[in-house]
């Protein structure tokens, strides 16, 4: 089982999509361990998109990123973070697959309206720094075995 983290950034939000947000991830059988609407901080902007730092983007995603409240989310499931990742679609949204949230509502990589971690180290660091440990919720549903294999 793997845990992602995922944010409805500040033009999902706005636009009034976190509902379709999530109603595709539970449809798609994911598991919601976390969910919390934020103003996202400017240091917290910095630290999360560290990597990032230096390059010709890096200005406009701080930016964006707090410009109004996001839906910070954790998600698990078997093989959670490449089933995220692949039901929101590639990065650019006129590459994404149609289908997939980014092919399906956006148009620029600025206004991409949602993140989602790359891969387990990032996931790992990504949802200790948005989220506490008691704020992880662990239960199971009563269709866990009919999602699940194991
Ligand atoms: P995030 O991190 O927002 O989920 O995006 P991705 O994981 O899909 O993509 P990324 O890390 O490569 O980029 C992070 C963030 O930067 C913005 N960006 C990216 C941009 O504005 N211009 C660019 O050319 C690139 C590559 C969009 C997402």
């Amino acid at each position: 089982m793997e845990r992602t983290l995922v944010l409805v950034k500040p033009d999902g939000v706005q636009r009034g999509l976190i509902g379709e947000v999530i109603a595709r991830f539970e449809r798609r059988g994911l598991r919601l361990v976390a969910a919390k609407f934020m103003q996202v901080s400017k240091e917290l902007a910095e630290t999360h998109y560290a990597e990032h730092k230096g390059k010709v983007f890096y200005d406009g995603l701080i930016t964006y990123i707090v410009s109004g409240p996001v839906m910070a989310m954790v998600w698990e499931g078997p093989k959670g973070i490449e089933a995220v990742r692949q039901t929101v679609g590639s990065t650019k949204p006129v590459e994404a697959a149609p289908g997939t949230i980014r092919h399906d509502f956006a148009l620029e990589v600025g206004r991409n309206l949602i993140h989602a971690s790359d891969k387990p180290e990032t996931a790992e660091k990504e949802v200790a720094l948005w989220f506490k440990k008691d704020e992880l919720v662990e239960w199971k549903r009563a269709v866990d075995a009919w999602v699940f294999e194991k």
